[in-house]
């Protein structure tokens, strides 16, 4: 029996976990062998003429070892490098066949296997998870028509509009080819020169400023599939899709002088966090949207549903919650599966197709064409991770690393020795079609007119922040085009801003001693799509809304603190009460606590009582935590004494970040803010849960950055 006729997708089965397994070795209680199987005696010297004596070529095993060792590189993405996935589940809410005959958004018994991917994009894959970039968001969906793969990035719109500009994107973003500086980082010249002259990049590059693109943890940010894609129901009835991943963990982002620091201190942040979270049983949840558009109502809207650098507000289209996916099973080999993962846009299944849109064209082609350099051939669907379901059954044949065993003689189509199989699948039987799309057109090398408005989306972008999140992507640029060596290009970028929005742009310039200029002004002669350089500046449609709350991630808070990790910052001689309370307390409430001390090993409380210490002042950072809180007793003149203490609750204080402390600690805290009023909204030093809880939730007290009190 084929496994796709098991029905393994009901009753808790997991049939990819399975297949999985069939190749998963462990290497417990065998013995050590050669790749031919054979076993190893000594794996500690070579073969010599004699103890002294020369290597022999003729050692198998020590060439076969070397040469292997040799070879264990493959080439890295060429954007996405940096990545963690996971394995998990994705189950649907309610049948969609009004709008899909994708099956596995049809059945509520469906519970279909997922592997997702989430990556930076300028990185290499050592680089560090927290730079300003764009996050890839990727989910391959093991349905059992197929694989269907979801690949999105944490922003709902692109850089640029058409698939011919990627290859100019990434290399203006890429460390710059001469001296390979910077890595992991958009804030160099090349970067900023291309989109100086790129207004359609506008709308992304605002959401690229903002907090959006330093997120918290992998589990606290939204993911978007971009494109708008088709619905296709079982009578062939198209419908517009967009694609919204939420995450049940809130929408939360870091301070950028915190990313920065979390850069050195720990630049595996979020491969940890995603790492632990699942190893502790805290499964990350991220519920699927759809916004829906019936297909008369494709002209509908002032900007074009082909246009990836467009979204759909939300307060124009509601997003329709469909189902959840859980993460729940961390990789056991990261090579083999996180590193070894395929994704393409174009693995489809029937029920869900493509639009025109001419980034989503350009990228059906790129992502296999990839994988054949990067993976080594065109068998890298046989890969584990990356093995549909149901069995591949084809006429395809041969080429690098091929694992399938063909039998008979026949590898073509039509055929009458192998009776004609394999068979053609009618729509009935599941063979996929594509949507039937009329089209009556030129041929012609040319963009649509209804794709230059580049500016009104950017300014509901901005217009939709909160007073704290314009500010920071007004400090978000100047920090950028401060980085920015070329003076020009400096300039040509707060002129651009003029566009979006005044006061942005006058801000901006400020910070950069510079003053603005009004567009448009010839910039360069190469960029325009129609040849016409006005039409960037001339368009900007009137939108319905000014204003979509949707946009911002104040709106995106939750009310618990599940799996937020606090810190408990103490010494010996704390109070057992104090300290084992809030402990109990915030773990009951499943936050992870940790307990930080002066050094590794254990805490004495007053009583004498042991609790182990989590990390130290000495390799821990307040960085790495959502919150502190100090319990009281003699821990506290231990700590008043101890200058990492005090700059640990500085460094809170300044990022923002909820402290809590009982009336004891509270002179720690006094200490290292000498200058302020306690208490303050985020800083409670009553001792009492609720209030600390409150403030945890709320995530940051951005007021502090108004009036910063700490030079920290
Ligand atoms: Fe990708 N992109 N991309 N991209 N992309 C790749 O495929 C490409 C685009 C995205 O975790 C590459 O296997 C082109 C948009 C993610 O493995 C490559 C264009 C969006 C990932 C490629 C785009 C994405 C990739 C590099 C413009 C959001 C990582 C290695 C036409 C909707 C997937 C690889 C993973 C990876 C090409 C634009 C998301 C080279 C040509 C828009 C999340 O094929």
């Amino acid at each position: 029996m084929k496994i796709n006729e098991q029905e393994p997708f009901e009753n808790g089965a997991n049939p990819k976990k399975e297949q999985l397994r069939k190749f998963t070795t462990d290497n417990q209680g065998e013995f050590l062998t050669t790749d031919q199987g054979l076993k190893i005696n000594d794996d500690q010297n070579s073969l010599k003429t004699g103890e002294r004596g020369a290597t022999l070529l003729e050692d198998f095993i020590l060439r076969e070892k070397i040469t292997h060792f040799d070879h264990e590189r493959i080439p890295e993405r060429v954007v996405h490098a940096r990545g963690s996935g996971a394995h998990g589940i994705f189950e649907l809410y309610k049948p969609m066949a009004k709008y899909t005959k994708a099956k596995f958004l049809n059945e509520t018994s469906i519970k279909t296997p997922v592997f997702a991917r989430f990556s930076t994009v300028a990185g290499s894959k050592g680089s560090t998870d927290v730079p300003r970039d764009v996050r890839g968001f990727a989910v391959k969906f093991y349905t059992q028509e197929g694989n269907y793969d979801l690949v999105g990035n944490n922003m709902p719109v692109f850089f640029i509009q058409d698939a011919t500009k990627f290859p100019d994107l990434v290399h203006a973003v890429k460390p710059e080819p001469d001296n390979m500086i910077p890595q992991a980082a958009s804030a160099h010249d090349t970067f900023w020169d291309f989109i100086s002259l790129m207004p359609e990049a506008m709308h992304n590059i605002l959401w690229l400023m903002s907090d959006r693109a330093i997120p918290r943890s992998l589990r606290m940010m939204e993911g978007f599939g971009i494109h708008t894609f088709r619905f296709i129901n079982e009578d062939g009835k198209s419908h517009f899709v967009k694609f919204h991943w939420k995450p049940l963990q809130g929408v939360m982002g870091l301070v950028w002088d915190e990313a920065q620091r979390i850069s050195g201190k720990d630049s595996d942040f979020h491969r940890r966090d995603l790492w632990e979270a699942i190893d502790a049983g805290h499964y990350p949840e991220w519920e699927l949207g759809v916004q829906i558009v019936p297909e008369e109502d494709e002209h509908k809207y002032p900007f074009d549903l082909l246009d990836p650098t467009k979204l759909i507000p939300e307060e124009m289209v509601p997003v329709e919650i469909i189902g959840k996916m859980t993460l729940n099973r961390n990789p056991d080999n990261f090579f083999a599966e996180t590193e070894q993962v395929a994704f393409h846009p174009g693995h489809i299944v029937p029920g869900i197709d493509f639009t025109n849109d001419p980034l989503l064209q350009g990228r059906l082609f790129s992502y296999t064409d990839t994988q054949i350099s990067r993976l080594g051939g065109p068998n890298f669907h046989e890969i584990p991770i990356n093995k549909s379901i149901p069995e591949v059954t084809n006429n395809q044949r041969d080429g690098m690393h091929r694992m399938q065993i063909n039998k008979g003689k026949v590898a073509y189509n039509p055929n009458s020795l192998g009776g004609g199989c394999p068979f053609q699948a009618k729509m009935s039987e599941g063979g996929f079609t594509s949507y039937e799309e009329r089209i009556d057109s030129t041929k012609i090398r040319k963009r649509s007119k209804s794709f230059f408005d580049h500016f009104s989306q950017p300014s509901l972008f901005y217009n939709s922040m909160t007073d704290h999140e314009k500010r920071h992507i007004q400090n978000a640029f100047a920090f950028e085009l401060g980085k920015v060596k070329t003076v020009p290009i400096r300039q040509r970028m707060v002129n651009m801003l003029l566009e979006v929005n005044e006061e942005l742009a006058n801000i901006v310039a400020k910070k950069l001693g510079l003053t603005t200029e009004r567009l448009p002004q010839p910039i360069t002669d190469s960029i325009p799509a129609d040849g016409n350089l006005e039409h960037y500046f001339s368009f900007k449609n009137d939108l319905p809304i000014e204003d979509a709350p949707s946009l911002s991630m104040a709106t995106k808070l939750v009310d618990h603190i599940k799996h937020r990790k606090i810190a408990l910052l103490t010494a010996d001689g704390v109070k057992d009460e104090a300290f084992t309370k809030i402990k109990r307390q915030l773990e009951e409430l499943d936050a992870v606590v940790c307990v930080i001390a002066p050094d590794h090993g254990f805490v004495s409380t007053e009583n004498s009582d042991l609790y182990p210490v989590d990390d130290s002042l000495l390799t821990a950072a307040s960085v790495v935590f959502d919150a502190v809180y100090v319990p009281g007793g003699k821990n506290i003149d231990l700590l008043l004494e101890n200058p990492d203490a005090v700059h640990f609750i500085m460094e809170a204080f300044k990022h923002c970040k909820p402290i809590g402390a009982d009336s004891n600690g509270s002179d720690l805290i006094q200490k290292a803010l000498p200058n302020l009023k306690l208490p303050q909204e985020g800083v409670t030093t009553s001792g009492n849960l609720d209030e600390f809880v409150d403030a945890i939730k709320k995530h940051r007290f951005w007021n502090r950055e108004e009036n910063p009190k700490v030079p920290a």
